[in-house]
């Protein structure tokens, strides 16, 4: 599903169903369409594709929170994990040129982890991580595992779905998001090392900025990398640890050990 006004991308989603699943689906996505804290979408697009062939099944992400006391805090924090995956400074910096800029992408930047130059082929589209479900058994489980935590939301699954889609990529290193919605103020780094660690307040209250960012290994395919993230159908179908609150050193240590 996408929505959009004029032309502006309001919100997208994304799912794999069982064909009996299909119509409740749409009916959920379309509910959701219209109904985003964006605002009223002027156009929504809905488009179901039958898959050929079996999709690939992947495991979720590591996940744990690091708090922070204020957004500049909260992107320092970001920063730091994506300096301890290796992720050069100026990548960074341009990452969050991205995300704090007034244009809100439909999709992802590709964003160079060693020099930080733009890479996707289309910087107004970016690239839409798409094709990923989660099969219902890990579903369950994810939720009570979420539950426990109190981020049992769909803003939380979706988030973690996409971003363990996009690390399963060969050549994508980390992502860094920031949600679009202005009431929703955690935002996210990903990375093979530290898995999915989300970073409350990491913007003001009421900022419609936001998106994502993937960095991209030097030398990677980055063709192969947009169709992977873009065309090839992944399942979650095994699931990570879930844990609470944790410190930066913590985190740090603990994928050295
Ligand atoms: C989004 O709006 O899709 C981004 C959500 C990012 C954070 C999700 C979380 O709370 O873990």
């Amino acid at each position: 599903m996408r929505a959009s006004r004029g032309g502006a991308h309001i919100s997208g989603a994304e799912g794999l169903f069982t064909e009996g699943e299909v119509e409740k689906a749409i009916k959920d996505f379309l509910r959701r369409a219209r109904n985003h804290p964006r605002g009223e979408p002027g156009e929504i697009f809905i488009s179901v594709e039958k898959l050929r062939a079996k999709p690939k099944e992947i495991s979720t992400l590591n996940v744990c929170t690091l708090r922070s006391a204020n957004p500049a805090a909260a992107r320092r924090l970001a920063g730091r994990v994506l300096r301890a995956e290796g992720i050069s400074a100026k990548a960074v910096a341009a990452a969050f040129g991205v995300v704090r800029g007034a244009r809100a992408m439909r999709g992802a930047a590709l964003v160079s982890a060693s020099g930080g130059a733009r890479l996707e082929p289309d910087m107004a589209r970016g690239v839409r991580a798409s094709r990923l479900g989660i099969d219902k058994k890990t579903q369950a489980v994810l939720g009570r595992r979420l539950s426990r935590l109190g981020i049992n939301t769909p803003t939380v699954n979706e988030a973690l779905a996409l971003a363990s889609k996009a690390l399963g990529a060969k050549g994508v290193l980390a992502e860094l998001c920031v949600s679009d919605d202005p009431h929703y103020t955690t935002g996210y780094v990903a990375t093979k090392k530290f898995g999915y660690v989300r970073i409350p307040d990491i913007k003001k209250k009421g900022s419609p900025r936001g998106g994502r960012v993937y960095f991209i290994k030097h030398g990677a395919d980055v063709g192969r990398i947009v169709e992977y993230l873009e065309r090839k159908p992944v399942l979650i179908a095994r699931l990570s640890e879930c844990k609470g609150t944790r410190t930066l050193d913590e985190l740090v240590g603990s994928a050295d050990s």
